[in-house]
């Protein structure tokens, strides 16, 4: 397998000669399937991968529940906004599984908390976009949470041991979570014309940032070969949005909805649906800082930080007490 892989994506991964002894035992253990865990030897570089991946993922949970939190206020009726309230409610769950799991890593939520607000670690590229109407949060649950299952579950297979336990978990929400905004959808696309259009129209300005969640084309993918290798990703970028983009045009089709691409179209001989690339260029200017909602998503995370430093500091001022009563009892 390890062969194999370096073999077809080769970039920037060690050959087993170039590997330490430490090395090659290590990549041994990830090519037999082991888990591993927090306590074992393990390289810098799958350390430090593990670190921004995590991160990058809980702070995506976290900041991603600022869209949808924005139409709590305004859910059509209690029911989905009783669905809605527990849907955000998971997101947080999800970022304190990932958060913790980074931890075991020797980094500390604070730590990472602050290079999310520095803007040294990134968020979803999805999270950057706003969610003008109800049918938004349709799109968002159908089409966002549907690409980061079809990321996630082959996650839960990934070769560090708590990344993959709070993948499973994660997991289970996150199907809820997708078929909730589908059938947010179905309502919408079988309901008045007007309604129709707005699910259209979500739809429309949903796909292309969808189909960007799963990262540059492996062509140009940075970290995917040596990710591969070490079992931290278990596809490429493009087998990813290729799975996407085959299991979710039968569902618009079931919606009487149109993908907003004139190149879509099944491909008889490979199986699968021919689609055009998202604009990678709006990609990079949307990592860079340039998104619709770049600003507003990171103030309102700093707001949340600078507001929350007193429960921080009543915490810690009880720790502290408690852990000088005990020791004054010893
Ligand atoms: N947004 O070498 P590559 C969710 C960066 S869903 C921003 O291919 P990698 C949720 C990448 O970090 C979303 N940045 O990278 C859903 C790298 O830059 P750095 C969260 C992106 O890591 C609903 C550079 O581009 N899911 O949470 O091998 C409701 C080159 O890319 C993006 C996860 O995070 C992007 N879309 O592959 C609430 C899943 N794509 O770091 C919440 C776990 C790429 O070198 N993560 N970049 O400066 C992964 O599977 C992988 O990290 C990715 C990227 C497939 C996303």
């Amino acid at each position: 397998m390890y062969a194999q892989m370096v073999k077809s994506t080769g970039k920037g991964v060690k050959s087993r000669e170039e590997m330490t002894e430490e090395e090659r035992h290590f990549q041994d253990r990830v090519d037999a399937d082991e888990k591993i865990e927090p306590k074992d030897w393990m390289p810098e570089g799958y350390r430090k991968t593990l670190i921004r991946q995590i991160a990058q993922h809980a702070h995506s949970e976290v900041v991603g529940q600022l869209p949808e939190g924005n139409w709590i206020t305004r859910a059509p009726t209690l029911e989905r906004k009783a669905i809605l309230l527990a849907k955000v409610q998971d997101e947080a769950g999800h970022g304190l599984y990932l958060y913790c799991a980074a931890e075991t890593l020797g980094i500390s939520r604070d730590e990472l908390t602050e290079k999310l607000l520095d803007g040294s670690m990134k968020y979803s590229s999805i999270f950057n976009y706003p969610t003008l109407n109800w049918a938004d949060i349709g799109a968002v649950g159908w089409l966002v949470d549907g690409a980061a299952i079809m990321n996630q579950v082959p996650l839960q297979r990934t070769s560090y041991g708590p990344y993959s336990r709070a993948m499973i978990r994660i997991c289970k929400e996150e199907s809820f979570h997708q078929r909730q905004g589908y059938d947010i959808m179905m309502k919408m696309a079988k309901g008045t014309p007007e309604q129709k259009r707005m699910a259209q129209d979500a739809m429309n300005r949903f796909w292309y940032p969808a189909l960007m969640m799963f990262g540059p084309s492996d062509k140009d993918s940075v970290h995917s070969a040596q990710s591969m290798a070490w079992k931290i990703k278990i596809n490429t970028n493009d087998e990813l949005r290729q799975k996407f983009v085959d299991q979710t045009v039968p569902q618009a089709e079931y919606l009487g909805l149109t993908i907003p691409d004139p190149d879509l179209k099944w491909n008889e001989e490979t199986g699968h649906y021919d689609f055009s690339e998202p604009d990678w260029s709006e990609f990079y200017e949307v990592l860079k800082g340039n998104g619709p909602c770049n600003t507003e998503r990171l103030e309102a995370r700093r707001k949340a930080w600078d507001d929350g430093a007193w429960v921080r500091d009543g915490l810690m001022a009880h720790a502290e007490k408690r852990a000088a009563r005990r020791t004054a009892a010893e």
